[in-house]
């Protein structure tokens, strides 16, 4: 595209030091998930400065390779100048128009058509929101006001599972599953059911696969017949929890959730927002676990998180529906379609295709990394490694062939092979006592390599700090 306007020339400015930065950082910022006051005892934040490829850089000097992909979305990798230039041509030719009054814009328009195409089948509608929390509140409005259409009205619950991550929304967080956040804001709303998570290391241990799955899986089908079918309108899952602590289900676990979902006729709602766009080897999770949801929502690597943008994908028999009630959806946000938001997200889509990154989590880098981990099964501190594309998890115990924690809590150990993994030039998160990663899908296995080595030195670092 060629702009009639011409690049403005703007002068360099030079960023206050970095002790500047940590100043104003306590001062004024208030990050995510953060205590205020170890913040204060701390002395402020990492400050990231630049990225390229799969390695981060900070203030201080230090190279980072990053196993999270910023926060399980760079999906394309740093440093892509063609996606900066879709954003700024996009940004000159349209930098905003609304989806409200009978408007679309043409990326608008083109992601939604190019979305369909890669859910494929009864999944051919999309509602773009901003982020992946806003993605599930449309979600959830929009199913409970298909229920009502269809003249079941006490189909208002939604059942999700403990420990899931839907986001920080009032209705995100009373989606997900997470106790600490429904301590906060009194949550979860009304119409929310929560049931076990398909974490055999944690809930299965030393249970056959089947006797789990289906042990897992059947806790929805009782949550149902407990509530009353009549009154449970969609059931909503992220294919393998993410923030959860990578929780990969057992096999058969998510076909017969499907199975059970359409014996109530309640709907299927997969959380795609981490799963989506290559992860798991599959453009979508669910496509791996063999199950068609009703609605999809996806976020994060949907633009490799170079802009926010999310989508809500909707079903085909749902829409139909609306149309043929001619019911208006009162539901939208500023930015939904955002145009230059969505040029990017398409171009990045473009880059996911034009350099086979799916398939090449598939055959390449997804079973390299397994391997790789296979070499840390027997490290002392390690009870489990498991794999399944570019997502990983290794559990760390007090006792080797045992599921048991280090310290009086859990959460005793993570922190601290994750403090060592990051002064070696690492980063990855910590859920309780299970290290996650998610790195890039542009990975190189030299990269992975590296990964799984300096987990590895951290680890046997670790040994003696936790001694
Ligand atoms: N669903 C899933 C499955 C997610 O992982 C969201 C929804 C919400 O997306 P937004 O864009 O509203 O943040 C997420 C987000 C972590 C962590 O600690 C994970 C997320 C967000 C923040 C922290 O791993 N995932």
């Amino acid at each position: 595209m060629t702009s009639a306007i011409p690049a403005t020339k703007i002068p360099a400015r030079a960023p206050p030091s970095t002790a500047r930065l940590r100043e104003l950082d306590l001062a004024h910022h208030l990050p995510a998930f953060q205590s205020y006051h170890l913040m204060q005892t701390l002395g402020g934040s990492r400050i990231i400065t630049r990225a390229e490829g799969c390695y981060i850089f900070d203030a201080d000097g230090n190279k980072i390779l990053d196993g999270m992909a910023g926060l399980w979305c760079v999906n394309v990798g740093y440093g892509r100048a063609e996606l900066a230039d879709v954003a700024r041509d996009q940004m000159l030719q349209l930098p905003f128009y609304n989806t409200f009054f009978r408007t679309a814009t043409v990326p608008g328009v083109q992601l939604a058509a190019k979305i369909a195409g890669l859910t494929g089948g009864k999944l051919q509608h999309v509602f773009f929101n901003g982020s992946g929390s806003e993605a599930n509140d449309t979600a959830l409005r929009l199913v409970r006001h298909y229920w009502d259409l269809r003249g079941q009205p006490k189909r208002k619950i939604f059942i999700s599972r403990w420990n899931a991550y839907h986001g920080s929304t009032v209705a995100g967080a009373s989606l997900g599953g997470m106790k600490p956040m429904h301590a906060q804001g009194d949550l979860p709303i009304p119409g929310i059911e929560h049931i076990m998570q398909p974490y055999k290391f944690g809930d299965g241990f030393g249970e056959s696969e089947a006797a789990f799955a289906a042990r897992a899986a059947g806790a929805l089908e009782q949550r149902i017949l407990e509530l009353g079918p009549e009154r449970v309108a969609a059931f909503i899952g992220e294919p393998v929890q993410g923030a959860g602590g990578v929780i990969i289900p057992p096999r058969g676990y998510w076909q017969q959730i499907s199975a059970i979902c359409k014996k109530y006729g309640v709907l299927l709602v997969a959380d795609e927002v981490i799963c989506g766009f290559g992860r798991l080897g599959h453009w979508f999770g669910h496509q791996h676990f063999g199950v068609e949801p009703d609605l999809v929502t996806m976020a994060k690597g949907l633009s490799s998180g170079y802009l926010p943008i999310s989508a809500t994908v909707v079903s085909h028999e749902i829409i139909e529906l609306l149309r043929e009630q001619d019911s208006e959806f009162n539901h939208g946000f500023t930015y939904s379609g955002h145009p230059a938001c969505a040029a990017v997200a398409l171009r990045n889509i473009e880059i996911i295709e034009r350099e086979g990154l799916v398939q090449r989590t598939a055959d390449v880098t997804g079973p390299y990394l397994n391997q790789a981990l296979q070499r840390l099964a027997a490290h002392p501190l390690v009870g489990e490694v498991r794999s399944l594309g570019l997502i990983g998890a290794v559990e760390i115990v007090r006792k080797k062939g045992t599921n048991l924690r280090f310290g009086d809590k859990e959460g005793t150990a993570g922190p601290v092979v994750r403090d060592r993994c990051v002064a070696n030039g690492l980063m990855l998160r910590a859920v309780r006592d299970t290290m996650i990663m998610s790195p890039p899908l542009v990975i190189t296995p030299a990269e992975i390599d590296q990964l799984v080595a300096t987990l590895e030195k951290s680890l046997t670092e670790s040994v003696a700090l936790l001694a």
